[in-house]
């Protein structure tokens, strides 16, 4: 095995856990006394948030963009070499990113293999490989302006499969084991394509994908609202996923991200339907305030976070076979550095986690059945109130992180000495 050629030196990360751990112990000692009151074992806890693993995506490590403006960062990441580095920096501090999830053909690559070790060699593997057939590349022959898998015309539709099934042979090179499929097809203007048989087409399609995926593989489905589309999508909600997924076969599972739903859906319920079908794949992780997909996992509403992992942790407990849902956190950082709201969001997805792991379930689940409202309510909001930065930031340590990795990546210059080395990237507006 490689020797990982991780990007910040171990010594500055053992110092600054050195300065912190007298403190963190007796904060961490704190909240295992008053978690065992609950009769909640907090090294259990550490335990299991310790395997928590979520996939950064490689767009995610450079500075996005609205449909407006891009204000590119000097040092940012412009191919993928560089944010396989700086997704590295994210694990290698926060130490719950292991995967990279690829998005083609944004990074593209001629040889796979090299890739694959590259990753390796910064401690890291790839997760899902997602296609991209919502914008137009200089090189292809068709027009993805009204549609790519949903297209009218059969040959629009083949080339959009084709790259699909380009994306699973490099996927499969990769160690990938998922393709994670979202399309922008749809209709600005009411009459523009027939509702149902824009969805006999998706259906179509997605079958061909289907047939051509490894055994071990699955399928992603990405639902999304609206947007590029803005009058009716094809795949729009949860019901059209799940129709899909249904149709396409058990590899085929449905993919939550949290921005793609109407204001206040409850999410969290949508969890627990997918799980009763069988067809929870997988979530991206966002945040949003109006209707966008963007802000980072955490930084709106928290407790709407830690009530879908209530959710998650109670459908682990009720079906761990086949619980095997790909976590990934979805982002368009416009303002911040990357590394830091990536960390910033993976340290608020695990504490929402960690919430839903204390929670006391034979009280909550005796609450429910007596219709003790108050006492089902509260015991979710003492899960909820446990100040769990402490266990975060120890199990991070225990695994080689930092216990303050924002404050220990600022000090370590890394963008600094990026801007010097790396060219700067492009002002186009977009989401890359
Ligand atoms: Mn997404």
């Amino acid at each position: 095995m490689i020797a990982p050629d991780l990007p910040i030196a171990m010594e500055l990360i053992e110092s600054h856990n050195t300065a912190h751990r007298e403190v963190l112990e007796d904060d961490y000692d704190h909240l295992k006394r008053r978690l065992s009151r609950s009769g909640v074992d907090a090294d259990k806890i550490k335990q299991r948030v310790k395997r928590l693993e979520l996939a950064t995506p490689t767009w995610g490590a450079g500075v996005g963009g609205t449909r407006f403006a891009k204000f590119p960062m000097p040092g940012e990441p412009t191919n993928i070499d560089e944010k396989l580095e700086d997704c590295a920096v994210v694990q290698q501090l926060g130490r719950n990113t292991p995967r990279v999830s690829p998005h083609f053909p944004w990074d593209w690559t001629e040889d796979p293999a090299a890739l694959k070790d590259k990753a390796a060699a910064l401690g890291l593997g790839f997760d899902a490989v997602n296609s991209n057939t919502f914008q137009d590349q200089s090189d292809q022959k068709r027009s993805y302006r009204y549609g790519s898998l949903t297209h009218t015309q059969a040959p629009t539709r083949d080339q959009a499969i084709e790259h699909n099934l380009a994306c699973i042979e490099i996927g499969r090179k990769l160690g990938s084991k998922a393709l994670t499929v979202w399309i922008g097809d749809g209709a600005n203007f009411p009459g523009q394509q027939s509702l149902s048989k824009s969805f006999d087409r998706y259906l179509d399609s997605a079958a061909q994908i289907y047939s051509a995926l490894p055994n071990d593989w699955f399928m992603l489905l990405e639902h999304k609202l609206y947007e590029p589309a803005f009058y009716s999508t094809v795949i729009s909600d949860w019901g059209s996923s799940l129709l899909a997924a249904q149709e396409l076969g058990p590899k085929a599972q449905c993919l939550i991200d949290l921005g793609h739903h109407a204001p206040n859906v409850n999410i969290e319920q949508i969890v627990a339907r997918l799980d009763a079908a069988g067809k929870l794949g997988g979530f991206h992780f966002n945040d949003s305030k109006y209707g966008d997909d963007d802000l980072d996992s955490g930084s709106i509403n928290p407790h709407q976070l830690f009530l879908i992992f209530n959710e998650l942790v109670e459908a682990e407990a009720r079906n761990s076979a086949r619980f095997h849902p790909a976590y990934m956190i979805d982002q368009s950082h416009n303002i911040t550095d990357p590394i830091e709201s990536l960390l910033s969001s993976a340290e608020a997805i695990a504490a929402a986690f960690t919430h839903a792991l204390v929670v006391n379930r034979d009280e909550l689940a005796a609450a429910q059945d007596a219709n003790d409202v108050m006492a089902a309510f509260q015991t979710l909001r003492r899960a909820y109130n446990h100040d769990v930065r402490p266990l975060l930031a120890l199990a991070r340590v225990e695994a080689g992180g930092a216990a303050d990795p924002i404050a220990l990546y600022r000090k370590s210059g890394w963008r600094d000495r990026k801007a010097q080395e790396r060219r700067r990237a492009s002002a186009a507006p977009g989401i890359v």
